[in-house]
């Protein structure tokens, strides 16, 4: 067997594994980061890393204030009450604990701390635009994509001023509104003078199309995407397949943009912890292959959310080659799950997917969930590897940085069209 290139020994690989998975820069595609210019959108620092939704579900489990009393404190108390009852009170062992661990720990922080002031003190002395480089280094993000939803009033302001939004940062055009609650997003449509009404008549169509056209002129979004409930069906015969059908899919067919669905969220079960009161349910893959297989000139990119979803949306993945799994979302998003996801990726679908995305919101949980997600994909990549090696393979080192490099960021360019290096 002739190899071309240094082959890699069974003792060496998991070092060549685990070197190549850090030092490989890759696109975060899917997050909820606003650049700095976007003021107070762009959230940093450790109050708003200890109020992430997920930390703030997890403080009713081990404080007994309500959640009402919670809301009714300022950032700052309820950072507090966090960081007392999860990191003093509590060892950090859940990934979102254990998350802002590791960033206070990469940024040079106590964290066993019994208050937050050595860390505001840390943080009140850089501005966002020195500290901004400093994490996507600490985190190798060499390009993100950040969630615009034009029908968000803040971020509408943001964009209809033109603030400045720098390459690296680029954007996703967010449908929700339009998929999930079309009796209210025409409404805003209407006001900002496109003439649509809550009848699908030909002429709403038309004026959805415009108003799409105008925030893809706007935005210039890589891809669409929208946040589907775990009911999600298509076809069907509500609005949503109407409009997935005449104004999502012919826009993305026209712009040659792709459709990214993420499906499987149970809306608001607990509504008295806000943003941390969504849930997941089991989702119908079924519908994923039927909208692949009905528009075989879209590419989508599709994220579930529940753990049980992901084998079959490997095997559709198997079947169409316009879908793009992409992702361990939410409540996927942890070492034990990445892992297993991962590997069963690998065994159906090989280094054809886009593994991971951080879904941040806050800028500092690039460091962690970066760096979780780089040491947990090395280890599934690890153990294919292994099983190469041992039927007799001889494995290159340059294989596990091209397929590294595919998973990072490759895959991702080649399917919304960015150039094979540095942002558009
Ligand atoms: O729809 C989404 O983009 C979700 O990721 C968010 O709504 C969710 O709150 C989140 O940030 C999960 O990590
Ligand atoms: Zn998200």
């Amino acid at each position: 067997m002739t190899q071309v290139g240094e082959v890699v020994t069974a003792a060496e690989l998991q070092r060549n594994v685990e070197e190549a998975a850090q030092r490989t820069p890759v696109i975060d595609i899917h997050t909820h980061l606003f650049p700095p210019s976007f003021g107070g959108l762009c959230l940093w620092g450790i109050d708003e890393l200890v109020n992430y939704h997920y930390l703030v579900a997890e403080l009713f489990r081990s404080s007994p204030e309500s959640p009402q009393q919670f809301w009714a404190l300022t950032k700052s108390q309820q950072a507090d009450l966090i960081w007392d009852a999860l990191f003093v009170k509590n060892t950090p062992l859940s990934e979102a604990t254990a998350g802002v661990v590791a960033v206070m720990i990469k940024l040079g922080l106590d964290p066993c701390q019994p208050d937050l002031k050595q860390a505001r003190e840390y943080f009140a002395s850089l501005t966002v635009e020195q500290h901004i480089d400093h994490v996507l280094g600490l985190a190798n993000v060499s390009e993100l994509v950040m969630t615009s939803d034009p029908f968000n009033p803040v971020e509408r302001a943001m964009w209809e001023r033109n603030e400045p939004c720098p390459e690296r940062f680029h954007r996703a055009l967010r449908m929700d509104p339009v998929l999930n609650d079309w009796e209210t997003a025409h409404a805003v449509t209407a006001a900002a003078g496109f003439k649509t009404s809550a009848d699908l008549t030909p002429q709403t169509v038309s004026e959805a199309r415009r108003f799409l056209d105008l925030w893809i002129a706007r935005t210039r979004p890589l891809y669409l995407g929208v946040s589907l409930p775990f009911t999600f069906t298509y076809p069907d015969d509500s609005p949503r397949t109407r409009l997935i059908r005449e104004v999502v899919l012919p826009t993305c067919l026209q712009y040659g943009i792709p459709f990214a669905l993420m499906i499987g969220v149970s809306r608001g079960v607990n509504p008295a912890l806000g943003e941390g009161g969504n849930s997941l349910g089991y989702a119908d893959t079924a519908s994923v292959e039927r909208i692949c297989v009905e528009n075989p000139g879209v590419r989508f990119l599709v994220t579930m959310l529940s753990r049980e979803n992901q084998h079959a949306l490997c095997v559709a993945a198997r079947k169409f080659s316009n879908l793009m799994p992409f992702g361990c979302w939410w409540f996927l998003n942890n070492p034990s799950i990445v892992e297993e996801i991962t590997a069963e990726r690998l065994e159906l679908l090989g280094a054809t997917v886009i593994p991971q995305y951080s879904d941040a919101r806050i800028l500092d949980q690039l460091i962690y969930k970066w760096a979780h997600s780089r040491r947990t994909i090395s280890r599934a990549l690890y153990e294919s590897y292994s099983r190469l090696i041992a039927d007799g393979y001889p494995l290159a080192r340059k294989q596990i940085d091209r397929d590294v490099a595919r998973m990072f960021s490759g895959n991702f360019r080649r399917w919304v069209g960015l150039p094979e290096t540095g942002a558009r």
